[in-house]
């Protein structure tokens, strides 16, 4: 399922964090297991999602506080693509909260709450024992249909009805799709869609994307929120919910993004992806990790704006940016470009990548 940590936004070393957090969740509760290298592993987690620039090397990591030399090994062996001890036993546990975690809405906190409290089955979820939020009722409800994919000209179709009620309400507003439909999958998890308005704000004044959900519950595509925006009408503002192209279609997973019209390029470039595939999902599939699973379009693009003197997010190739000695940002840096895609990589010196070559 998709996490979020309130924007959307993850950093560059999301995918250590949750091999961190893969680790404590294995660990814990088993017995014998050292308690302190398991709340070790917890901790690291925390400390890779404050560390805004990409993590390389376990020497590297072992210079930030907080990270002694077993969390540094345990990061080359990530890095190195080795398959991690006990990463990927097959337990029961991890099977389960695999399965959990594949609920909308449910994190590895709750999955791991739920093994604990005796939850194998989805079915066991269902029965009503188990105390679930709104979110994750609907998560429930919609299991089958949410975790099937989405067929490339289904994404197409509910892109294109989206696209004509926005134009609708603006015609200077700009609407994309970007995903894994962008970098041409021929099936998708969901449907991304970005918008901006080319002039003033895209939803400042006017309110777009509430006004645009509104619009598509009427017309009977949008039929469930799952996380709506805290301001509606905030400069950049996210909508997650499910809708429904017909009563023949199964529920799907819509994100809709919008933005103000100068991060376009990198937003662009940041939702397209691709970017970190779940660890759960390589426990259920039973595929050996390789290097390349972790080393991702984003990642690497990041790094390289990073190894060249830059920094690179959804919002802007930045110049300048100070950084203290924990490694953390002091200043933002100067904004150098983030219009168009075509702009971030020229400014890095980077042949133009087109969306379907995005992969690793
Ligand atoms: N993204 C990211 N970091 C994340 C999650 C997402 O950089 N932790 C970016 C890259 C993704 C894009 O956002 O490609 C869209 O996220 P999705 O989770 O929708 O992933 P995809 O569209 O690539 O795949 P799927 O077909 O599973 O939706
Ligand atoms: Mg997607
Ligand atoms: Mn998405």
């Amino acid at each position: 399922s998709q996490k979020n940590d309130g924007k959307g936004y993850t950093g560059p070393n999301e995918w250590l964090a949750k091999k961190f957090e893969e680790l404590h969740d294995l660990y814990q509760g088993q017995v014998g297991k050292n308690s302190f290298a398991i709340r070790g592993y917890q901790r690291a987690a925390g400390i890779m999602r404050r560390i805004d620039y990409p993590i390389t090397t376990g020497a590297q990591a072992r210079a930030i506080p907080g990270i002694g030399q077993s969390l540094a090994d345990r990061i080359d062996e990530f890095l190195s693509g080795a398959q991690g001890r006990a990463f990927y036993e097959n337990t029961e546990q991890a099977r389960c909260i695999a399965l959990f975690k594949d609920i909308y809405g449910v994190g590895r906190h709750h999955a791991n709450d739920l093994y604990r409290l005796g939850a194998r089955t989805i079915d066991d979820l269902r029965s009503g024992r188990f105390a679930l939020t709104a979110g994750q009722m609907i998560g429930l409800q919609l299991y089958e249909d949410l975790r099937a994919r989405i067929p490339r000209d289904e994404c197409r179709q509910i892109f294109e009805i989206i696209r004509s009620e926005a134009q609708a309400i603006d015609d200077q507003l700009w609407i994309e799709i970007m995903g894994s439909y962008r970098r041409g999958q021929e099936t998708s998890g969901d449907v991304d869609i970005l918008i901006t308005r080319n002039g003033g704000e895209v939803n400042g004044k006017k309110g777009v994307l509430g006004e645009l959900i509104r619009r598509l519950k009427k017309r009977g595509l949008i039929t469930h929120d799952l996380g709506t925006p805290t301001v509606w009408d905030a400069p950049e503002a996210k909508w997650m919910g499910v809708g429904k192209l017909s009563s023949v279609h199964k529920h799907r997973r819509i994100d809709i993004l919008c933005i103000p019209f100068e991060h376009w390029g990198a937003a662009l470039l940041y939702f397209t992806g691709n970017e970190v595939v779940g660890i759960s999902a390589i426990i259920r599939s039973n595929v050996s990790s390789k290097a390349n699973d972790y080393h991702q379009f984003n990642r690497s693009m990041r790094l390289y704006a990073r190894k060249t003197g830059y920094n690179l997010n959804q919002r802007g190739l930045y110049k300048g940016v100070l950084r203290g000695k924990d490694g953390l940002k002091q200043t933002e840096g100067e904004l150098v470009a983030s219009r168009t895609e075509q702009d971030i990589f020229n400014a890095l010196g980077l042949r133009w990548r087109h969306p379907h070559h995005r992969r690793p």
